[in-house]
């Protein structure tokens, strides 16, 4: 990589986001993903947290084998929380919130890679960008299993309030996110949509993710 990712590539990697790990997924999370990439995910962040996650060799084998699938597909691989491992494996990029190692630190030694940091207010997320984020995860949007220590959802109106309050980096919105409520997040101001369980619980991952897309697409009216 030569220098940062362009906000304009950001973006584009942003529009349907997946995160997940092994206990999102009741069946193997290599074909959850071989799925939603094939149903044309744009990024995929690897998160292996909460019960009966993976640790040590089991989780580094997983976090390798979703690497190696997306480096296939050609998509951005980011990990969550553990810098360590990101650099370990030489991730594309690292996703860190507000208790977890400061962005600014984890700017610092991950160099160039994408660094994305959650924030809930508008001063989280201007702290955020000064600290060197690339892009910002804001959520919960609408409420969510999938995080044990998950705050209130927020509703899409948090994501009007930071582009009103000028902030331009990238934003992908998380937390409950649905096919159906794709439009409003977007509408608020959103380049795109983070996942979990929409995708890891879906009876076809490859279709969830392709109504996504569509959504996506006509909802920011591109054609690419
Ligand atoms: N946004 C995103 C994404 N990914 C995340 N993992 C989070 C927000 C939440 O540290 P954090 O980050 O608050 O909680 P956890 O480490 O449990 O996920 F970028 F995908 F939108
Ligand atoms: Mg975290």
């Amino acid at each position: 990589m030569t220098g940062r990712v362009a906000p304009e590539i950001m973006r584009r990697h942003l529009r349907m986001y997946l995160v997940l790990g092994s206990v999102n997924c009741s069946v193997e999370p290599s074909l959850v993903l071989q799925e939603a990439l094939a149903g044309g995910a744009t990024m995929v962040q690897f998160r292996e947290k909460g019960q009966g996650a993976l640790a040590g060799d089991a989780m580094i084998r997983l976090a390798r084998r979703i690497q190696d699938q997306c480096r296939r597909a050609g998509v951005p691989f980011i990990v969550n929380d553990d810098v360590e491992l990101a650099l370990k494996l030489n991730a594309d990029g690292v996703h860190v919130g507000q208790g977890d190692e400061s962005a600014a630190s984890v700017r610092e030694r991950i160099g160039n890679r994408i660094l994305g940091v959650s924030a809930h207010t508008v001063e989280e997320a201007r702290r955020a960008i000064l600290h060197g984020a690339d892009y910002l995860g804001i959520g919960p949007i609408y409420p969510t299993r999938s995080k044990d220590d998950a705050k209130t959802a927020q509703g899409p109106a948090i994501l009007h309030e930071l582009r009103e309050a000028g902030i331009h980096l990238p934003i992908v919105g998380i937390g409950g996110i649905t096919v159906e409520r794709v439009e409003e997040v977007i509408g608020a101001g959103a380049d795109g949509v983070a996942v979990i369980s929409a995708v890891t619980g879906a009876e076809s991952a490859r279709k969830v993710v392709e109504a996504f897309i569509g959504k996506i697409r006509c909802t920011t009216g591109r054609i690419s």
